[in-house]
């Protein structure tokens, strides 16, 4: 089943949207298997964003996501890659569609709430980066049955 990394950055805790942003996820009926609160230590934050390592952002970007705690996240269903970035919308938040996350709740490129990764493998080196095996539970969602 696919999975896919997804991370409440500091600005989006901070400001409540915890719970809105959970929501979003659970009632397009994707499934939760990991979630924890953490404050990211300086090596995770760099490794995470090694990508960008050589952008003129780099700095700014692991300051502010090791400045207050995060909620990361591992969710599964088909197609859920795809589906959260369309759900988080553009990085550029003053883009990004009405509708979206960032759409929504942001303004700023450089706080921009939410980290969802990009690519399925993208997705498998986040969620060993960020997860221990042992903290994901894989389980079915029990659908009624008309809604089966
Ligand atoms: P996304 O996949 O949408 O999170 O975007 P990127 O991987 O391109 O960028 C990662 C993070 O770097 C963004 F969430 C915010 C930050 N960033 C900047 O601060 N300035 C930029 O010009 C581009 C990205």
């Amino acid at each position: 089943m696919e999975r896919t990394f997804l991370a409440i950055k500091p600005d989006g805790v901070q400001r409540g949207l915890v719970g809105e942003i959970i929501r979003r996820f659970e009632v397009k009926g994707f499934t939760l298997v990991g979630l924890k609160l953490i404050h990211v230590s300086r090596e995770l934050a760099e490794r995470h964003y090694d990508v960008h390592r050589e952008k003129p952002f780099f700095a700014g970007l692991v300051e502010f996501i090791t400045s207050g705690p995060v909620v990361a996240m591992v969710w599964e269903g088909d197609g859920v890659v795809a589906s959260a970035r369309k759900i988080i919308g553009a990085t550029n938040p003053l883009t990004a569609e009405p509708g979206t996350l960032r759409g929504d709740y942001g303004i700023s490129i450089g706080r921009n709430i939410i980290h969802g990764s990009d690519a399925i493998e993208t997705a498998q080196r986040e969620i060993a980066l960020w997860f221990k095996e042992e903290e994901l539970a894989s389980w079915q969602p029990c659908l009624a049955p008309w809604l089966a």
